[in-house]
């Protein structure tokens, strides 16, 4: 018998969300939940992880449960064919990440060589200290020799830098060690990923444990390399974070301007869609059209982006991607790459919105598509937005709803900022720590599940961890969940324990701080890296976790492998497709344990992961001689 429809109360945790489905519904808008319930029940076989298509001798299924299709038509066992087919999701989401990284780098390389015309290095001092930190002599060389050096460097990381990554000198020493014993230092970020292709080829590398160690360094490459390049050149090249106020949900959109959505993951795109919407020209344009102005809110990744460095609007998450559309209040979604339904095409033709693709890479049938290059960028930005302000007499007010009012967040805290608010050094956040006021540091990330309640499992969590006296660090679309929740307010201390609340207080900042996007989980990375560095320990000492509750994709997967390969323990909210093995189950549940220090934990409970992560960082914190309490040690 079909399963009832879920009721919009159990879809989403928001009134957001809840009134714009029943709007789709109304309007004749199907969204990923509706197609979850058509696709369910779902493969068992591809949920474990057991089907196999990687050669025409094939497709093959294992079968572990009766006596027949126990090997694939090679002689593939279930480990093997779990291993690959992970390996290979890993590296789809490294490849990806670092895909997106090399953009930024070639924006940097561009700008060096005066081939990017619309685009700056707007923190000189960042460049500089990369510069350096990557052994280049910046004596005498000026900002564009100084990018073109350091882009010569970091190019080299794609290729085969040969024995290490450059940015793996951030790792403590005890960590690099671990990874030069196991075999795990990510040696080059397209080698890392073409390597894996190669493994799970059929009749490569048939040693499950052996792929999986492999898929480690793989992530390490996207962590260190890939994400932490992007991270970097974006600050460079568009200004490294500050802490300021800024306003989320859909409430974000206007009644009265042409509402522009930049949506996927790269600010190379959204930077230059802002930058033409601010111009006079446009200005005037949008008000000729009956518009009081242009206004341009975020989506996902991009979102952050835009979030963190210009205070643009976050209108919503992964889950909200459809709903925003369906306000019929959006003249046009413009987008990049990755996390991009394809659903939004025909939703965007039910209403008045224009569709607009930029890259070659992410090419949408059905799409208006102005390819961004970083010599015509600013020029195709003032297209697109010429698009959207066309679009705007067409807006229907009879079918346009906006269904909230925004709530106010704090954004910027970009790991120079925190040491800025810590007054230079990583001292007072320390101390916290020591004293227990701050019993741990956990890093909530990645994005949301139609399979989970939308938004529930990330506000259960970080409330609890709250109040556990655990400061939580926010990237990606957990950032909207934790906005709504006016977790990212410094008035959101009240919801934390007291000892958390006494230290907002006394930095006035919020419990739970956003740290940027998926790329910038390298951000918390790097941080660990210095807290570790200035206690003399390993990362896995630290009282430390990570957590992605409502994953989805192939790069959450491949972030949750580099932080447990970094030694950060690391909770999802529900498996990747693994359980067909009980050799790949058991490794990323325990045995990565004995090789890097930390392993994977999943739980879909908030209260019962909070928990695991509490008795965790219980655990670092006494084997470090700490108070598990805050004896209410005066913290000046
Ligand atoms: Fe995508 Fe990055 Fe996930 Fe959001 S959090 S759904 S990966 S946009 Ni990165
Ligand atoms: Fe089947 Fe082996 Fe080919 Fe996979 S590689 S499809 S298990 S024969």
């Amino acid at each position: 018998m079909a399963k009832e429809p879920k009721s919009v109360e159990e879809r989403s945790l928001w009134e957001d969300a809840q009134r714009m489905l029943e709007k789709a519904a109304r309007d004749g808008v199907t969204t990923v939940w509706d197609r979850l319930e058509e696709q369910t029940p779902q493969c068992a076989f591809c949920d474990q992880g057991l089907t196999c298509n990687k050669c025409v001798m094939g497709p093959c299924r294992i079968n572990t449960k009766g006596p027949k299709r126990r090997l694939g038509v090679c002689g593939a066992d279930a480990d093997l064919t779990v291993a690959r087919n992970f390996g290979r999701f890993i590296a789809a989401g490294a490849a990806s990440h670092s895909d997106h990284g090399r953009d930024l780098l070639e924006a940097l390389h561009g700008v060096g060589t005066g081939t990017a015309p619309a685009y700056a290095v707007r923190d000189p001092q960042k460049l500089a200290r990369l510069c350096v930190e990557c052994g280049i002599d910046v004596a005498g060389l000026d900002t564009a020799a100084q990018a073109r050096a350091l882009a010569e460097v970091l190019f080299a990381d794609y290729a085969m830098r040969g024995k290490a990554l450059a940015f793996v000198s951030r790792a403590p020493e005890k960590r690099r060690a671990i990874w030069e014993k196991t075999g795990s230092t990510p040696r080059g970020i397209d080698r890392e990923c073409v390597e894996m292709l190669h493994r799970t080829h059929m009749g490569v590398d048939c040693d499950p444990a052996s792929i999986c160690l492999h898929a480690a360094r793989t992530a390490l490459a996207d962590g260190w390399g890939g994400s932490m390049i992007g991270t970097e050149l974006s600050d460079v090249l568009f200004g490294t974070p500050k802490p300021a106020k800024a306003e989320a949900n859909l409430g974000v959109l206007s009644k009265t301007k042409v509402n522009i959505l930049v949506h996927g993951h790269s600010p190379v795109v959204s930077e230059m869609i802002l930058a033409a919407a601010g111009e006079p020209d446009m200005l005037a344009a949008a008000r000729a059209a009956g518009a009081e102005g242009i206004n341009v809110a975020g989506l996902c990744c991009t979102g952050n982006e835009m979030l963190m460095r210009q205070g643009v609007p976050l209108a919503g998450n992964h889950l909200m991607t459809e709903l925003a559309l369906v306000t019929g209040a959006v003249e046009m979604i413009v987008v990049d790459y990755q996390c991009v339904m394809p659903s939004l095409v025909p939703i965007s033709a039910c209403y008045h919105t224009r569709f607009v693709t930029t890259s070659d890479k992410a090419r949408f049938p059905g799409a208006t598509h102005l390819e961004f290059t970083l010599e015509n960028a600013l020029e195709k930005a003032r297209e697109a937005v010429a698009l959207a302000i066309e679009a705007f007499p067409r807006r229907d007010p009879a079918r346009v709803e906006i269904p909230a009012e925004p709530v106010s967040v704090t954004t910027g805290f970009s790991n120079e900022a925190i040491l800025e608010a810590c007054g230079g050094t990583p001292e007072p956040l320390l101390k916290a720590v020591k004293i227990g006021m701050v019993r741990g540091v956990v890093g909530i990330v990645g994005c949301n599940n139609p399979k989970i309640k939308h938004d529930s499992l990330l506000v259960g969590l970080a409330r609890e961890l709250i109040k556990q006296d655990i400061l939580v660090l926010v990237t990606g679309c957990a950032t909207v969940a934790m906005g709504k929740a006016g977790l990212l307010d410094a008035s959101g201390a009240e919801q934390a324990g007291a000892g958390l609340a006494d230290f907002c207080g006394h930095l006035g900042i919020p419990p739970v701080l956003h740290v940027g996007s998926c790329v910038d989980n390298s951000r918390i990375l790097h941080l660990c890296a210095l807290l570790a560095d200035a206690l003399d320990v390993d990362i896995a000492d630290l009282p430390v976790a990570a957590s992605a509750p409502e994953w989805y994709s192939e790069k959450a997967a491949a972030i949750g492998l580099y932080a447990v390969a970094s030694g950060i323990p690391t909770h999802l909210g529900l498996p990747p497709n693994i359980l067909g093995s009980p050799l790949v189950s058991d490794l990323a549940l325990r045995g990565l344990e004995d090789v890097y220090g930390a392993a994977f934990m999943v739980e879909s409970d908030a209260a019962k992961a909070a928990e695991a992560i509490g008795r965790s960082i219980t655990a670092k914190r006494l084997a470090l001689g700490l108070n598990d309490r805050y004896d209410g040690a005066v913290y000046s």
